[in-house]
């Protein structure tokens, strides 16, 4: 596929809108603002769209990827505390048959053993997990990468 035409929704789960503005000696110093910002450039870069999201609500996040098929070929997701418990979200990320993302922040592994399990983990193309903000991007770029081999 020409990849001009590729567009990924990056999607944010419950209170990354605090990025930067609480425990930045967990999640660091650049706010959500930043991180889409970042990505807006990347996608420039590699010549793809990106549209992003964030939402404090299981439900809406259900709905943007259901309605992803519409316009997007790749989903770019931190699901934050819903990667933990969401089957919903897993769900919805299996039913869609968008190649998907996952991103983490922080090195889930090395926190709370309750971080430990995605329920995502298993639908996703891959995960990159504790890199900061740079796990955003290093997710673009591999998700892009993916979806430039499959076409
Ligand atoms: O490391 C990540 O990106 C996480 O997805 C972040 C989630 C956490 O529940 C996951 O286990 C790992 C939490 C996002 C909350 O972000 C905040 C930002 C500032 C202040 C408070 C919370």
């Amino acid at each position: 596929m020409d990849s001009s035409f590729l567009s990924v929704l990056v999607l944010h789960g419950p209170n990354l809108n605090l990025l930067g503005q609480r425990e930045p000696g967990i999640y660091g110093a650049s706010t959500l603002e930043d991180i889409n910002r970042d990505l807006d450039s990347l996608a420039t870069e590699l010549g793809i769209a990106v549209d992003a999201l964030q939402s404090n609500h299981e439900g809406l996040l259900v709905d943007a990827i259901q309605g992803a098929s519409q316009k997007h070929q790749g989903i770019l997701i931190n699901a934050a505390a819903y990667t933990h418990t969401s089957v919903a979200l897993r769900d919805a990320i299996a039913a869609v048959n968008i190649p998907t993302v996952e991103v983490h922040l922080s090195n889930i592994y090395k926190r709370e053993t309750f971080r430990h399990h995605s329920y995502i983990a298993p639908v996703v193309v891959g995960q990159i997990s504790g890199f900061g903000p740079d796990s955003y991007s290093l997710g673009l770029r591999a998700l892009v990468n993916y979806l430039k081999s499959q076409h």
